[in-house]
């Protein structure tokens, strides 16, 4: 007999099928194994029924996937409840936006949970919840213990196949046992049983509830980002929308580019800060992985203030989140008006070097030594029409000089090659001097313009444009070597 089914748990090999309420055991047809597709719970597949054992059979096809997810492993979901606790453990924009990014690009509709509400006040509930409300992501604030929201919670999954994810400790397991008492183990309950570490969910199963399903998953708090496409991620950000129109560039990144819709918003609180801040970080992360692989030595990390320069980038806040994705040397570019006042943050956001401007300070020597004084190194940036007689004095102080080669404030921009004779006579002066200080050069550098800064006497190139728009970035990395 053919008949066909439901997928709700694979084990070793075994597929667990449900059809129509009877659960059928299956393992898969040879010809379909040699396609090498993999099965997982939540598909959708055909089978035939072995004709003497009503409870055995072998799956002969599998039905399209309407979507997806890779970690936990199951397709086909109506929804994803994304579940953070409010407290304990503080509650991650960071993490709530990497969740939601995972379902949008996955296309699998969501629906937020806050829980532990019990522990939480009024002021945590209301400033989280309406930062989620206002995008339109459906939000339920929970409690499992004091049974808060539950009732609308389950009216609102009855019928659907429905994930839970989340990071682990937040109250996953506990929401779905309020939801439907007896079926799903918390940490709490089996920690106590087994003495060796505690339960985790190990794969994904659909337990039947009300006309759908309900799915624990095991925690996964870091989401790596490394496979999202970079041009997309705008897209994932649903708020941003409406204000793409008004930016002049298009695809726009919404960091470097001068008119940008999106940065305005952020700028008049109409897009939440914590979301711009988690746009950047996910991006941030996704290129550092990038160039890491690429072979790259140093992150290049342009600070902008909208006064120093005519734009604004990130702070040291969205600087410490990327200090966790990466080991690799970080230099940041203060392009700031004042950046004695920013050297404490950046340097405790995790700052291996920082670089100020002569012409932004009044009193460089003392910024200079302010930065070292954190234990990091110090550096010192010129725009193009500044003199070298403004750092002259400072040379023996800095560990590296870096030589705009375009006028600061956006990127993509054009070389200007004067600059090059400027950057041997520096190197002449340290030579003189007896230093051997690195000199850095910025802005418009690729592969042609690489080999004439480095014949002048730069040590360190920062490449963006070049390198993350480069459809190898391997190669760009390496023609920059020489
Ligand atoms: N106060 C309080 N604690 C909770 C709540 N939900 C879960 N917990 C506790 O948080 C811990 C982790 O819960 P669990 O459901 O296992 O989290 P999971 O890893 O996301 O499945 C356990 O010690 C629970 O007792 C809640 O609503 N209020
Ligand atoms: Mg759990
Ligand atoms: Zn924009």
């Amino acid at each position: 007999m053919v008949t066909s089914g439901l997928v709700v748990r694979s084990y070793s090999g075994y597929y667990y099928v449900d059809c129509a309420g009877v659960m059928i055991t299956c393992k898969v047809k040879g010809h379909m194994k040699q396609k090498r597709f993999s099965l997982c719970t939540g598909d959708r597949v055909q089978l035939e029924v072995n004709p003497d054992k009503a409870d055995e059979g072998m799956i002969t096809a599998v039905l399209p996937r309407r979507n997806y997810l890779d970690r936990p492993t199951v397709a086909n979901l109506d929804l994803l409840v994304i579940t953070l606790a409010l407290v304990q453990p503080d509650f991650s924009f960071l993490i709530a936006d990497k969740l939601l990014v995972l379902a949008e690009a996955a296309n699998i509709p969501v629906l937020l949970v806050l829980s532990k509400a019990d522990l939480a006040t009024e002021e945590q509930r209301e400033t989280i919840a309406s930062v989620y409300r206002k995008i339109g992501y459906e939000t339920f604030v929970i409690s499992s213990k004091t049974g808060e929201g539950i009732d609308a919670l389950r009216r609102r999954l009855e019928g659907k196949v429905t994930a839970f994810g989340g990071p682990s400790g937040v109250g996953k397991s506990s929401a779905l046992n309020a939801i439907q008492p007896g079926v799903f183990r918390t940490t709490g309950e089996i920690s106590t049983k087994i003495s060796r570490g505690k339960h985790t969910t190990r794969y994904t199963e659909l337990i039947p509830f009300n006309g759908g399903y309900l799915a624990d998953t095991p925690g996964f708090g870091n989401v790596m980002m490394e496979n999202l496409e970079p041009d997309l991620l705008p897209a994932w950000f649903p708020e941003f929308r409406q204000f793409e129109a008004i930016c002049k560039f298009s695809p726009c990144s919404h960091t470097h580019e001068p008119v940008c819709g999106v940065k305005d918003a952020v700028q008049e609180n109409r897009i939440a800060s914590s979301r711009y801040a988690s746009y950047l970080s996910i991006r941030k992360e996704y290129e550092i992985r990038k160039i890491e692989k690429a072979g790259a030595d140093w992150v290049h990390i342009d600070v902008m203030d909208g006064n120093f320069v005519p734009n604004l980038t990130f702070g040291a806040p969205v600087v410490k989140k990327i200090r966790n994705v990466t080991r690799m040397f970080f230099d940041c570019h203060l392009m700031v008006d004042h950046p004695e006042t920013y050297i404490e943050d950046f340097a405790a956001a995790g700052a291996d070097q920082i670089v100020v401007h002569a012409e932004a300070t009044k009193h460089l020597h003392r910024c200079i030594q302010a930065i070292h004084a954190k234990g990091i190194k110090a550096g010192v940036a010129l725009n193009p029409a500044s003199s070298l007689a403004l750092i002259e004095e400072i040379l023996p102080d800095v560990d590296m000089v870096l030589l705009m080669t375009v006028n600061p404030g956006f990127g993509g921009q054009q070389f200007i090659s004067s600059v090059l004779p400027k950057i041997s006579r520096l190197r002449r002066m340290l030579d003189l001097a007896g230093l051997r200080t690195d000199i850095q050069v910025d802005g418009g550098i690729n592969a042609e313009t690489a080999r004439q800064v480095v014949g002048a006497g730069a040590t360190v190139l920062v490449a963006g444009s070049y390198v993350y728009g480069a459809k190898d970035v391997n190669a760009a990395v390496k023609s920059l070597r020489g």
